[in-house]
């Protein structure tokens, strides 16, 4: 079998790093499929690849085909068949959104760029870096010999989040749990939605109160993030990597019969109102030819209308933010 090339930039850092071990034992394509990994990150990140490497080859995991580690654009994204963009400038003290957006915009269009140029013409990209929605789109727009499909930024850590906390809630399992959708932006305006949400076929929407679901629930899913790096000292690693495994998995297998999950993904006439030419979290279903459909035609409450709309504002404004680098 021909080895597939995964590309994982930021592959020195926490997410990174949690992803490249994961890949390399078969946790995306099964365990027939070798793989051959691209790491890439900074000239001065490159001690660390160097070591990610050896720790890699002491592993032998026997799929793992060669390992490519790089420092050079042309090279890391040279004929790869997926691409994880994990690298970003991260979020520094005193820092506002619309300093990261700015400098984070430093980085998309070239990776944009080296997609268009290097990859695989059917390559698969998923967009980890915060902002990862508007990172997204400026990647996508900076690749115009691609499909804006091609491209999805993560929002299924979030998703599987309000999955996570309505299962405690519910003294249930999270199997038990469909229907659950994040609309929006990867950031604190996201809307956890559970109108249509099921436990076991039956609405959740009738076993929880609304005041808890408005007050304490959506809180807790859209600061889970802070939340985590203020307990812990540090953001989300291998919960970040593991859900972008799943991320891709339910894009590269198929989505459950009678489920969705929620990706952010290119918006383009959906019927929610939702602006096109922007990458929104949808529920999506996905068939296993690699394709995904939007969730269309639910039905949306006054209340669930106002929460999508203040995410769509929100990336609305990042997109004017940085739309010189469109
Ligand atoms: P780290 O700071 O540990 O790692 C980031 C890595 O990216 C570093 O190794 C850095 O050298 C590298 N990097 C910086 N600029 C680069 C460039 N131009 N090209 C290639 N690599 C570059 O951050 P980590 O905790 O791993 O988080 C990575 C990104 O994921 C951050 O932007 C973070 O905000 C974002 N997250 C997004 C999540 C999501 O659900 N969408 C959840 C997890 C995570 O917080």
């Amino acid at each position: 079998m021909k080895p597939l090339r995964v590309l994982i930039t930021g592959a020195a850092g926490h997410v990174g790093s949690s992803l490249v071990y994961r890949v390399a034992a078969g946790d995306l394509f099964g365990l027939q499929q070798p793989v051959i990994l691209h790491l890439y990150d900074i000239d001065k990140m490159l001690p660390e690849l160097q070591g990610e490497m050896m720790e890699l080859g002491d592993c032998a995991f026997p799929l793992l085909k060669d390992v490519v580690v790089t420092t050079e654009i042309d090279e890391a994204f040279g004929d790869v068949d997926v691409a994880f963009l994990v690298g970003a400038f991260p979020r520094k003290k005193g820092m506002e959104r619309r300093d990261l957006l700015e400098a984070n915009g430093q980085i998309f269009p070239a990776q944009g760029k080296a997609l268009n140029d290097y990859s695989n013409p059917d390559v698969r990209v998923v967009v980890v870096g915060n902002p990862a929605n508007t990172n997204c789109l400026i990647a996508a727009k900076n690749a115009p010999d691609l499909n804006p499909s091609q491209f999805t930024a993560l929002t299924r850590l979030d998703h599987n989040r309000g999955v996570g906390m309505l299962a405690l809630k519910l003294d249930a399992y999270v199997s038990d749990i469909t229907k659950f959708t994040i609309w929006g932006n990867h950031s604190g305006t996201q809307f956890p939605d559970i109108s249509h949400a099921l436990l076991k076929g039956k609405p959740i929407n009738d076993m929880v109160d609304f005041d808890w679901y408005k007050d304490e629930f959506i809180p807790a899913v859209q600061q889970r993030g802070s939340e985590i790096l203020r307990v812990r000292g540090m953001s989300s690693t291998v919960s970040a990597a593991i859900c972008t495994i799943k991320h891709f998995k339910s894009w590269y297998y198929g989505t459950n019969d009678n489920d969705w999950v929620s990706k952010a993904v290119y918006s383009t006439g959906n019927s929610y109102g939702i602006a096109d030419d922007l990458y929104y979290s949808f529920p999506v279903t996905c068939d296993s030819e690699f394709e995904y459909t939007v969730v269309d035609g639910l039905e949306i409450n006054e209340f669930c209308e106002k929460m999508m709309k203040i995410s769509e504002q929100e990336l609305i404004a990042e997109r004017d933010v940085i739309r010189h680098l469109l």
